[in-house]
C-alpha cells in the first residue's frame, strides 16, 4: 500500500546513469578540489565532498498511475483513445483469461491435469504491456503470462492441448502445463529454472541489435525471481551492452510465501535500475491498464529507436494462490486477499470506463463468461481425447542431427516395447514418425 501512496501522471522514466553522464556535472561543495584523490580526479562525474557520510535510501520511485477505480483518467491526455472496438476487445481478453483461469484451476483439482497456475489479480499487466508491442518483439515469460500469449494469438484450445500434454501440445509433452511457447508468435518456451529467462532475453535483443531489426525483447519475471544472481547479471549485460531489452517486473507482493518485503531492502526492484545499472526505470501501477500500456509503449519506443535497455515494475497483488501446489491462506489473510480483490480489480477499473462511454453492459459480462465457459469444457473434452505426443519424440529436436548414442537407445527400446507388447499402454500414444 505504501508504494501505492505516491503517484505521478506523466510516463516519465527515472534517467539511466549514461544519460545523466552526458550532461556535465559541477561540484556543488565548497571543497577544494586540488585535495581530492588521483582517482576522483580522473573521473569527473563524482562530487566531492569533505562531509564523511554514509548514504542512505532517501527517494522511493513512485508509481505512474492515470486511471483510479472507478474509470476515470487523469490527465485527460494520457488516455491512449483506443476505439471502442480496440478497449472491448482488450477487456474480453481479460475476462477470458479470468474465465479460463477459473475453470482450469478446477480442473486441476478434479486430477485432470497436473499442474496450474492462475494470473488473477494481473490481468490488466498481461493485455497493457501486449497490447504496447509488435509481434517482431520477443517475448521471455516466466510463467505467470498467459494473457500475452493470448493477445498475440495463442488460443484457448492450444493452451488446453498444452496443459493436456497430448500430440497438438507444441511442447511435445516435455513440460508441466503451463510452460507454453510458439515460434508463431514469437514467444521462448517458458522455463521452469526462474530466472534464466533474463539473461537469454539480454542476448536475444542484442542478437535483433545487431542485425539491424526495428524490434526488441521483452521479458517478464517476479520480484521474487529477481533476487535471483542470473537477474543481476541480466541487467548489467544490457546495460554495458546497451541491449534493447524491457525488463517487465511483476511485483505482486508474493514469491509463493515469502512477502516481498522479506525479498529486499531497498527501493523494490526499480530502486535498483537508474543507480545500479544505469537502466531507464519506471514503477507503475500494474492494475491500471492505461498506465502500463503508456509505459511498455514508451519503453518499447526507447529500446528500438534508441537501442537501450528499460526497466519497469508493475506494482500489482497476486489474487490466487501461487499454483495448484500452494495454499496461500496458511500464510496471508482473506481480508489482505479481498481488499485487493474488491478494491484494487483492474478488470473493474477498465470496466468503469467502458460503462461510463455505454460501451458495455453488464449483461455482456455474462455473455462472455458463458461462451468462454463452453469454449474451455469443449477444448478439453477434445483434448483429453486425443493421443499422447509419439514416444519417437523422446528423442528428437536436442541435436540437430542425433547422436550415435541416441539412435542406439532409441533402437533399444523400440526392440523393448515389441517384446512385451501388454506391458505399456502404446496405443495411447500417436504413430511413431
Ligand atoms: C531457481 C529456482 N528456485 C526456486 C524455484 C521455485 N519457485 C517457483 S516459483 C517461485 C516463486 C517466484 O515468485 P515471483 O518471481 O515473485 O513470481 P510469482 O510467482 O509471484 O508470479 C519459486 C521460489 C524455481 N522454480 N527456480
Amino acid at each position: 500500500m505504501n508504494s501505492l501512496r505516491h503517484f505521478a501522471s506523466k510516463v516519465r522514466f527515472t534517467p539511466s546513469t549514461s544519460t545523466l553522464l552526458n550532461r556535465s556535472f559541477k561540484p556543488t561543495t565548497s571543497f577544494n578540489r586540488n585535495f581530492s584523490s588521483a582517482v576522483v580526479e580522473e573521473d569527473d562525474k563524482y562530487e566531492v565532498t569533505n562531509q564523511l557520510e554514509f548514504q542512505t535510501l532517501k527517494h522511493y520511485i513512485p508509481v505512474y498511475t492515470v486511471m483510479n477505480q472507478e474509470g476515470e483518467v487523469n490527465p485527460p491526455s494520457a488516455d491512449p483513445n483506443f476505439s471502442k472496438d480496440e478497449v472491448t476487445k482488450m477487456y474480453k481478453m481479460m475476462l477470458t483469461l479470468n474465465t479460463m483461469d477459473n475453470i482450469l484451476y478446477d480442473v486441476q483439482r478434479q486430477g485432470r491435469i497436473s499442474f496450474y497456475m492462475t494470473s488473477f489479480g494481473e490481468e490488466a499487466i498481461h493485455i497493457g504491456s501486449a497490447a504496447a508491442l509488435d509481434l517482431k518483439d520477443t517475448v521471455f515469460a516466466q510463467y505467470r503470462e498467459s494473457g500475452v500469449l493470448m493477445w498475440r494469438g495463442f488460443s484457448i484450445e492450444q493452451i488446453v492441448n498444452q496443459c493436456c500434454s497430448n500430440e497438438f501440445d507444441l511442447g511435445k509433452g516435455r513440460q508441466m502445463p503451463v510452460h507454453y511457447g510458439s515460434k508463431e508468435i514469437n514467444v521462448q518456451t517458458i522455463s521452469s529454472p526462474l530466472t534464466t529467462q533474463l539473461p537469454q532475453a539480454v542476448g536475444a535483443a542484442y542478437a535483433q541489435k545487431l542485425m539491424g531489426e526495428k524490434a526488441c525483447t521483452i521479458v517478464y519475471f517476479g520480484e521474487g525471481a529477481a533476487s535471483e544472481g542470473d537477474f543481476h547479471a541480466a541487467m548489467n549485460f544490457a546495460a554495458t551492452l546497451q541491449s534493447p531489452t524491457i525488463f517487465f517486473c511483476r511485483n505482486n507482493k508474493w514469491a509463493i510465501s515469502t512477502p516481498s518485503h522479506e525479498q529486499y531492502r531497498g527501493d523494490g526492484i526499480a530502486g535498483r535500475g537508474p543507480n545500479g545499472y544505469g537502466i531507464a526505470t519506471i514503477r507503475v501501477d500494474g492494475n491500471d491498464i492505461w498506465a502500463v500500456y503508456n509505459a511498455t509503449k514508451k519503453a518499447r519506443e526507447m529500446a528500438v529507436e534508441q537501442g537501450q535497455p528499460v526497466l519497469i515494475e508493475a506494482m500489482t497483488y497476486r489474487v490466487g494462490h501461487h499454483s495448484t501446489s500452494d495454499d496461500s491462506s496458511r500464510y496471508r489473510t482473506l481480508e489482505e486477499i479481498n481488499f485487493w480483490k474488491e478494491k484494487r480489480n483492474p478488470m473493474h477499473r477498465l470496466r468503469q470506463y467502458m460503462l461510463k462511454r455505454n460501451w458495455w453492459t453488464e449483461d455482456q459480462d455474462k455473455e462472455v463468461v458463458s461462451s468462454v465457459r463452453s469454449q474451455v469444457r469443449e477444448s478439453l473434452m477434445r483434448a483429453e481425447k486425443q493421443k499422447k505426443p509419439a514416444i519417437s519424440e523422446l528423442f528428437t529436436d536436442v541435436y540437430d542431427v542425433p547422436t550415435k548414442n541416441l539412435l542406439e537407445q532409441k533402437a533399444e527400446l523400440f526392440e523393448h516395447l515389441k517384446l512385451y507388447p501388454d506391458e505399456y499402454p502404446i496405443d495411447q500414444y500417436a504413430q511413431d514418425k
